[in-house]
Order: structure tokens, then C-alpha cells, then sequence
């Protein structure tokens, strides 16, 4: 990608004048998160995402917000927005890129966040989310890329495609009786109190293409301000599935999109003042409940000894077994011991007795996804967590298994494995439910992964009853003694392992 092409034919400027093409620094260089043509975007030839990209990309550099800003990107064509712009990105689920930024924006207010969207993400299943970002006055920049039509997955109709257009879904042509009339998205925004700033634009042609140029800056200028919710909606040319070459599909936005979508500054004042107090902030520690006492003792646990890059744990069982609990428990020790954390539960719709799984990553170096394939440790609170997930284990990892012996039929995995009745050894401590707290001592014993020290301490702040607590301590001693016993006794050990 150069960013310099000099004209003349001997290549350098010819003294009449020279022509400068250059790339924005909010591109990246290279695009390097796509597999291959690393030089060029994903999108197709005239593709509007293109160019409101470049205009959003010439913006922020402007206002040299790069550093600041954190762009949300939305579900469909634009969904690798990432790929492309070097600041911080977060990707959205679908419709849901106004939460997400309002999230990212209360929690760090000196971040300028543009949510980026198209017409199926904010107009069908993110309704709700953008009308009431929009209705608390959010300070997001909302960039609205409106192109009638769903172009992701390959053509269906949009809350914005116009009535007589066809799509897959409305193969005939939308018919008012039948689908409604097109939603104008900006119109509706625009009779909300709180918004400052809702402009629609278009990119048709060129004089427009700098119209739309002037309001991205606009809404990002308004956003350094503190302004307030802007929104920019941009009619933009979607080529392929209108099935109409670049030319014919700009020529197509301008003719047929504006009339129906007519272009208009809809909202453009100062913020009112904020009737009322602003919702108190919290530490974070408030929030988690640490306390100055626990943050000392977490100085005193981060001396312990990590005797691991990365470690992972899966834990499952039943719901109420305490599955999902118990990888909280763990996240939080590793936060209190200075590691990157991550718990990413799975369960069904049933509270208790379904099926509930969590994966739980301690590592010394940021985690790059939650979702774990081969665990170090399976502990696996009842059989069908056993018989499920056993062959996951790494090789040479450690399965914990609740029951005093290993189902006759099963066949022996590549990994150490530990029964111990954790089920019983918590009922006679005269509570079922601290079986997760045994399984934990016991984890901790054996792979010394945390510190024992601050599994108290965690499980002190969590236990929020207080006679509950002894019993919990009991827990954890009973698990690591277990294991401590059996290891030092030499118990009767197998060849891979020592099952008993
Ligand atoms: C929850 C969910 N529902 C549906 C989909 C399928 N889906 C992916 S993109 C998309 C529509 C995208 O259209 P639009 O927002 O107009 O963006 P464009 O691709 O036109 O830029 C849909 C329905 C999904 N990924 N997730
Ligand atoms: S399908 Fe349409 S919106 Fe998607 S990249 Fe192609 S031209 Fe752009």
C-alpha cells in the first residue's frame, strides 16, 4: 500500500502538479488480521462500508482522537471493522453496539465511542438498544450505515428497504400491507429529547460524499466536547446484492434511497442540562467487596509461586452442585494473586438440576479467548461430566472426580485422576452444598495452582452467612487433606495416575 503516487512520467511530480493518495494512520498498514490480501479491505467493489470507514478514519486523525477512541462494531457486513481501524475495538453482538458502547463509555468517559451499524443490526434487532442509547443521551457516536437491505447474509429485507424493492425474503417487491412501510430511523431519533446532534447523509456523489465527510466530523467533534448522543445515518451503495455495478448502485442511492430517506440535519443543539444527580460511581474494589484488609492479604497471596505459563480448569456437574460458583471462586483468587483471569460459564435454561459446565483460565500473560478445548484439570462433579469431558484433558493433566471409584466401564484417560467422594466427605461436614469446597482444596493441594491463604480469604468476602463460613473453611482443610493423605500414603497407585 503506498501512500504517495507521484505523477510525470519519469515518476516524480512534473512541475505542473503532483498528486498525493494518502492512507489514513487510523488504517493499519497492513491488514493483518485477514488471512490473505493483507492490502486490501473484505468489502466489495463500491461498497459504501469503504468509503464511511475512510471518512470516520480521516476524522478521527483530524481531531487526533486515536488514542482515544474505541470503535464498537456491529454484526454484517462491517463486522471486521477491526481488521482495519488501529484503535481500540470491541466487537458487538448482533444489534447490540449502542450497550456495549454505553458500557465502555460510563465506564471510561474519556473515550471518545463511535458505534458503528448497519441497517439490519440497528433498524430490526437492535431497536430497542438504539432508541434508548439514544433516549438516556448516551454519549456515543452513532454512525448509522443505511443501504435498504441485509448484505451479510445475502439479501433479506431490511426495516429500510424501500416498499416495491426486492429482496430474498420479499421476492415481490415489499408491500405495505404486508411488511409495513420502510422505518426512517433518523426521523425517530430525532423526536427524542436527548440526542444533540442527527444528521442523514448520503453517499451518492461526490458533493455529498463531503457533506457526509463534515458530519462524521461533526458527531466526533461533539463527542471530544462531551456533548452528548449523535447520530449519523449514511445512505450508502450496497452494489452486490442490488445487483447493480458501483456507478449504477451510487447513482441508485441518490436517486431512489434520498427520496424516500431525505437528507436533513434533524437535530443540531446544545445539550440541555442533566435534570437530576448522576448515578454514583463506584470503585471497583467497592464493587467486588474487597477490602483494605483483603488487599493486603492479596499483596501477601501474589507471592505465590506460579508454577505455570497458563493454567485451565473446566469444571461441571449438575445445576446447584455449585459449578459455576466454584469458577468464580477461582477467578477471583487468581485476580487477588495478580494473574489475568477468565470464567466463561455454559448452562441450560433449568436453575438446578441441568447440566452446567464453566471454563476457568489463570494465566500470567493476557487471554486471548475464554473458551478452553484441553484442560489441564477436569473436575467433574457427577458421571456424565466424567464420561463428557475426560477426553479433553491434556495429556498428563489431572481429572478430580467426585465418587470414591472410576465407573467400572471407563475407559482409563491419559490423565491423572483423583476420586474423592466430595459429595459425602460435605454432607458429613453437615452441608451437601460445600462439596464445590472440598473439590477446591483438593485442586489446590495437588496442583498448589493458588494459594490456600487466599481461597480463604475469597471464600470469607463470598459467604456472605456467617455460620456458613466455618463449614466452608472445614471444606477446603477436608479436600486438601484428602489428597495430601493419599499422596504421602502412596495410596494404591496406577501406572498413569493414581485411581483408586
Ligand atoms: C442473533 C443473530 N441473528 C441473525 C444473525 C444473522 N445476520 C448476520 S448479519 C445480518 C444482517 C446484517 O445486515 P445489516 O445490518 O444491514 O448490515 P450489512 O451487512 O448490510 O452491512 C444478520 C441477520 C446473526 N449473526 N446473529
Ligand atoms: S454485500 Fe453489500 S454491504 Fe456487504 S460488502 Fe458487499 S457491497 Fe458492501
Amino acid at each position: 500500500m503506498s501512500d504517495e503516487i507521484k505523477s510525470g512520467a519519469d515518476g516524480s511530480a512534473n512541475g505542473n502538479y503532483e498528486v498525493l493518495h494518502a492512507k489514513s494512520p487510523v488504517f493499519f498498514d497492513q491488514y493483518e488480521r485477514k488471512s490473505d490480501l493483507q492490502h486490501q479491505t473484505h468489502y466489495c467493489p463500491g461498497c459504501g462500508h469503504g468509503v464511511a470507514h475512510k471518512l470516520i478514519a480521516e476524522a478521527i486523525e483530524e481531531l487526533g482522537l486515536q488514542d482515544r477512541t474505541v470503535f464498537v462494531s456491529p454484526v454484517g457486513c462491517s463486522v471486521f471493522a477491526y481488521y482495519y481501524f488501529d484503535v481500540g475495538n470491541v466487537q458487538a453482538a448482533h444489534g447490540r453496539a449502542p450497550a456495549v458502547a454505553t458500557g465502555i463509555h460510563r465506564s471510561c468517559p474519556e473515550k471518545i465511542v463511535i458505534s458503528y451499524q448497519g441497517d439490519g443490526d440497528l433498524a430490526a434487532i437492535g431497536t430497542a438498544e438504539i432508541i434508548h442509547s439514544a433516549n438516556r443521551g448516551e454519549k456515543i457516536a452513532v454512525f448509522f450505515v443505511n443501504n435498504a437491505i441485509y448484505g451479510m447474509t445475502g439479501g433479506q429485507m431490511a426495516p429500510t428497504t424501500l416498499v416495491g424493492q426486492r429482496s430474498t425474503t420479499s421476492p415481490w417487491g415489499r408491500r405495505v400491507g404486508n411488511e409495513g412501510f420502510p422505518l426512517h430511523m433518523a426521523e425517530l431519533i430525532s423526536t427524542l429529547e436527548a440526542p444533540v446532534y442527527v444528521e442523514r447523509v448520503a453517499l451518492s456523489d461526490n458533493k455529498n460524499i463531503m457533506k457526509a465527510r463534515k458530519a462524521v466530523r461533526k458527531a466526533l467533534e461533539l463527542q471530544r466536547d462531551g456533548a452528548g448522543f449523535t447520530f449519523v445515518e449514511i445512505l450508502s451503495p450496497c452494489p452486490t446484492i442490488w445487483g447493480k455495478d458501483p456507478v449504477e448502485a451510487r447513482k441508485w442511492v441518490g436517486e431512489k434511497l434520498t427520496p424516500v430517506f431525505p437528507l436533513n440535519v434533524f437535530r443540531d443543539r446544545k445539550p440541555e442540562p442533566v435534570v437530576g444527580a448522576a448515578p454514583p460511581q463506584r470503585l471497583v474494589s467497592e464493587v467486588l467487596e474487597i477490602s483494605a484488609k483483603d488487599a493486603s492479604v492479596s499483596v501477601q497471596a501474589g507471592q505465590h509461586a506460579h508454577h505455570f505459563k497458563d493454567f485451565t480448569i473446566k469444571i461441571a456437574g449438575f445445576g446447584g452442585q455449585g459449578v459455576l460458583l466454584l469458577g468464580q471462586l477461582l477467578t477471583e483468587m487468581g485476580m487477588r494473586e495478580g494473574l489475568e483471569v477468565s470464567w466463561l460459564p455454559s448452562y441450560g435454561p433449568e436453575m438446578r438440576s441441568g447440566s452446567a459446565h464453566c471454563h476457568v483460565c489463570l494465566s500470567k500473560e493476557r487471554i486471548g479467548s475464554p473458551l478452553i478445548s484441553h484442560p489441564d484439570v477436569l473436575i467433574a462433579l457427577n458421571e456424565i461430566s466424567l464420561r463428557k469431558f475426560a477426553s479433553q484433558v491434556s495429556p498428563g493433566g489431572l481429572i478430580l472426580y467426585n465418587r470414591d471409584n472410576l465407573p467400572t466401564d471407563f475407559a482409563m484417560p491419559q490423565a491423572r485422576v483423583i476420586c474423592l467422594p466430595a459429595s459425602e466427605m460435605a454432607d458429613k461436614l453437615g452441608s451437601m452444598k460445600v462439596a464445590n469446597i472440598v473439590m477446591l482444596g483438593a485442586l489446590l493441594e495437588e496442583t498448589e495452582c493458588l494459594s490456600p491463604e487466599t481461597a480463604l480469604r475469597v471464600v470469607e468476602t463470598k459467604i456472605k452467612k456467617v455460620d456458613l463460613i466455618e463449614v466452608n473453611r472445614q471444606a477446603l482443610a477436608v479436600g486438601r487433606n484428602f489428597v495430601d493423605n493419599q499422596v504421602r500414603v502412596g495410596a494404591v497407585s496406577q501406572p498413569d495416575g493414581f485411581a483408586y
